[in-house]
């Protein structure tokens, strides 16, 4: 296993959108521990393969508390949302920063698991969140593009300027 380089928004690849996984191989799998393991040593509760520089629709999630409950998801589709909620989201790709945004408090969605076999996820809370600010980076979305310009331009000049030190 590996750990992969996580993606630093305001990284052009973000915006990248994902494509179909339509080979559930044994190089899927290899993906999905590489992953795993990356999110786990981030830490983080989820982790889209957008941020690791892979465009295929691929999202890991955990948010057990002992960390021993993973959930691998590949071509994950919303097929239906009901109610609304508001809770603070952080990100592996912009790190300090936490903000709340408005998305559906209950989700319906269809996925595949690393072998190709269809399932369906029902989720609300944390969960909820967790799979639809994934969804949203494999369509190229970061969550602070939610937030108002003031917001961002803050936020992205906090980003160049850890960049900097980076270096
Ligand atoms: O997509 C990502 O960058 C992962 C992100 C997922 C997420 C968290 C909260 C709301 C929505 C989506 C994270 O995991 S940020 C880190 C984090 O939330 C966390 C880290 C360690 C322990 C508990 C939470
Ligand atoms: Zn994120």
């Amino acid at each position: 296993m590996a750990i992969l380089k996580i993606l630093q928004y305001p990284d052009e690849r973000l915006h990248l959108v994902a494509s179909r996984v339509d080979v559930f191989d044994d190089a899927l799998k290899t993906l999905v521990a590489d992953m795993l393991e990356t999110m786990y040593a981030a830490p983080g509760i989820g982790l889209a393969a957008t941020q690791v520089d892979v465009q295929k629709q691929l999202i890991v999630i955990d948010f057990s508390e002992n960390r021993n409950d993973p959930l691998a998801i590949a071509n994950p589709r919303i097929i239906s949302t009901s109610g609304k909620s508001t809770l603070e989201e952080g990100c592996l790709s912009v790190p300090g920063i936490y903000e709340t945004v408005d998305r559906a408090e209950n989700i319906l969605v269809e996925a595949q698991d690393i072998e190709g076999k269809f399932f369906e996820i029902k989720a609300d809370g944390l969960l909820s969140v967790c799979i639809q600010h994934e969804m949203d980076h494999l369509k190229g979305r970061v969550f602070i593009e939610y937030l108002s310009r003031l917001k961002q331009t803050r936020i992205l000049a906090r980003m160049k300027k850890l960049a900097r030190e980076r270096m």
